[in-house]
């Protein structure tokens, strides 16, 4: 075992107050596509661009359609070793009465597929199965709706590439060109989710950019880090590029107030995977395989 995951587990043994901050990366070998990279494309739109309340305004069909996509891939998925090591974690600090909050930035659901309510995570950006009523003046929430698909027309969602197949003659064989994406079909705002109490439509409940954060999380998130009588020991950073804000500030905010940083990702940079950087471990690889090791030290 190298001397950065020896120290790394030693520093964890003796920590009294952990968060962990995770991202699409420990989703992504259960086979849920990360948000950056070439994976950030749903069909030929940029995941980002359509996680906006600008997009469901002007096209509330394309939206659903790749909310319902996600959806279905979600539930097809099944949560993997790095989940469970991390409620693991959780469980280990309660039987010890230390202080553990898991932040995720993840929507997919796969921690609750194998505990259904777990206190200590945070789904700071929603889930993909809690629906919401649109209108300002209904309050209509629903939360673990597994129903798939939505609605009828929101089926055609689920197979995201058709395979031309042509006959090729002189080898009788057929031949598969490049998968071809069903288009994206135009449905009309009566085919899509509609709330049972007013009628308006539904939206997927989870934060858009450019939404805030649910502010009940964030208050319980900053009394957690700020509250004085026991600092941040540490903070586990899992398969996020730290672009999206405010999740990633956190990290920050407890490096400022002397919490050390372990990194799990598959692109770490060098410096911090050969120790060079203070305080900061770094274990380059997939958070499914790293973490059921480096959390395995109790
Ligand atoms: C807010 C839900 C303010 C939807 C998501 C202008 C106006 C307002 C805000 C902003 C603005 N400009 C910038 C901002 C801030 C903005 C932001 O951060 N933008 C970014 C793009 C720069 N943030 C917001 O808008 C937030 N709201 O600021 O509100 C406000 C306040 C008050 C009142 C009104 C407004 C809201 C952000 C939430 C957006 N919603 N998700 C959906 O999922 O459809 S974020 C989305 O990105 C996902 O949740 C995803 O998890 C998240 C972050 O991405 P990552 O998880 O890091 O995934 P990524 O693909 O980037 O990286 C994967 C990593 O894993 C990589 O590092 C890769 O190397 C690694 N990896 C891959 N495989 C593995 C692995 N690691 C380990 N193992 C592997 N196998
Ligand atoms: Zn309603």
């Amino acid at each position: 075992m190298n001397n950065q995951l020896k120290e790394f587990q030693i520093y964890l043994k003796n920590s009294k107050k952990v968060i962990a901050l995770v991202g699409a990366g420990l989703s992504a070998s259960s086979g849920l596509p990360v948000f950056r990279g070439s994976q950030g494309l749903w069909k030929n739109y940029n995941m980002i661009d359509l996680a906006t309340p600008d997009s469901f305004y002007i096209d509330p069909s394309l939206v659903w359609q790749f909310y319902s996509w996600r959806r279905y891939t979600s539930l097809k998925a099944q949560p993997n070793n790095g989940h469970r090591a991390l409620i693991n974690l959780v469980d280990e600090f309660k039987s010890k009465n230390r202080k553990v909050l898991i932040i995720s930035q993840n929507v997919d659901g796969l921690f609750n597929r194998i505990r259904p309510k777990i206190d200590e995570i945070y789904d700071i950006h929603g889930n993909l199965f809690t629906l919401k009523c649109t209108s300002f003046l209904c309050n209509y929430i629903e939360k673990n709706n597994f129903k798939q698909p939505l609605t009828p027309a929101l089926n055609e969602t689920e197979h995201e590439f058709e395979h031309e197949h042509e006959i090729d003659e002189s080898t009788t064989t057929t031949t598969k060109n490049s998968p071809k994406f069903h288009p994206v079909k135009s449905l009309d705002e009566s085919q899509l989710p509609h709330c049972p109490i007013c009628k308006s439509l539904l939206r997927p409940g989870v934060v858009w950019f450019g939404e805030s954060l649910p502010l009940d999380l964030i208050t319980k998130i900053d009394n957690f880090i700020e509250d004085e009588d026991s600092i941040p020991d540490l903070v586990l950073v899992i398969g996020t590029s730290g672009t999206v804000y405010p999740a990633n500030s956190y990290v920050e905010r407890i490096k400022l107030k002397g919490g050390k940083v372990a990194i799990f990702n598959t692109d770490i940079d060098d410096k911090i995977v050969q120790g060079q950087v203070n305080d900061t471990w770094g274990f380059k690889g997939d958070a499914a395989e790293l973490l059921p090791i480096a959390l395995d030290c109790f």
